[in-house]
């Protein structure tokens, strides 16, 4: 009896001593996105490994009130670039984050692009400060090398009635490392 029970104090403290690993990490610090290239600073979003899915902070500021697309999208880069045949601020972030290519727009829930973040909803101060839940991330180590878009317009999820849930302009932009 005794020798049992020393076995499952000592499978206890084994369990009790191993060291967790830290959960996964990774960042973007947030700028404005304008015709001539990355302007000011507008916080920053961090990406964290948990259950359920990777947890989103957002810490931002300077930006309009209200709802706005919110998006990883492909290339390590904001600079102006071509979107739809024009040149467009952060248009060099290519388009969204879609390793599965799935070529469907259906927001955090859906099947379709991966980078499909819940839309952010900035306060009457122009700040957010919330963390959401992007459930079909499992891995954050896998969003380095891309980066984060928030665009001038929300999101309804979906490819109808406009392309890539209807936020229109890019508005900040943030490499993912
Ligand atoms: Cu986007």
């Amino acid at each position: 009896m005794s020798r049992i029970i020393a076995a499952a104090l000592a499978a206890a403290c084994g369990a009790a001593l191993a060291t967790p690993a830290a959960a996964a990490t990774t960042k973007a610090e947030v700028f404005l996105a304008s015709p001539s290239g990355v302007g000011g600073p507008a916080g920053r979003v961090m990406f964290r490994d948990a259950p359920g899915g990777a947890t989103v902070r957002v810490d931002l500021y300077g930006l309009p009130p209200g709802q706005h697309g919110f998006h990883i999208h492909q290339n390590p880069s904001c600079g102006p670039g071509e979107v739809n045949g024009a040149m467009a601020p952060a248009g060099a972030a290519g388009g969204h984050y879609d390793p599965m290519g799935t070529a469907m727009h259906r927001g955090p829930y859906g099947k379709g692009h991966l980078g499909d973040l819940p839309f952010l909803t900035i306060d009457a101060n122009g700040s957010e400060h919330e963390t959401l839940v992007a459930p079909r991330i499992t891995d954050v180590t896998q969003l380095k090398g891309h980066s984060v878009v928030i665009h001038a317009g929300g999101d309804n999820y979906a490819d109808q009635p406009q392309p890539l849930g209807g936020g229109g302009a890019r508005i900040a932009c943030g490499v993912i490392g």
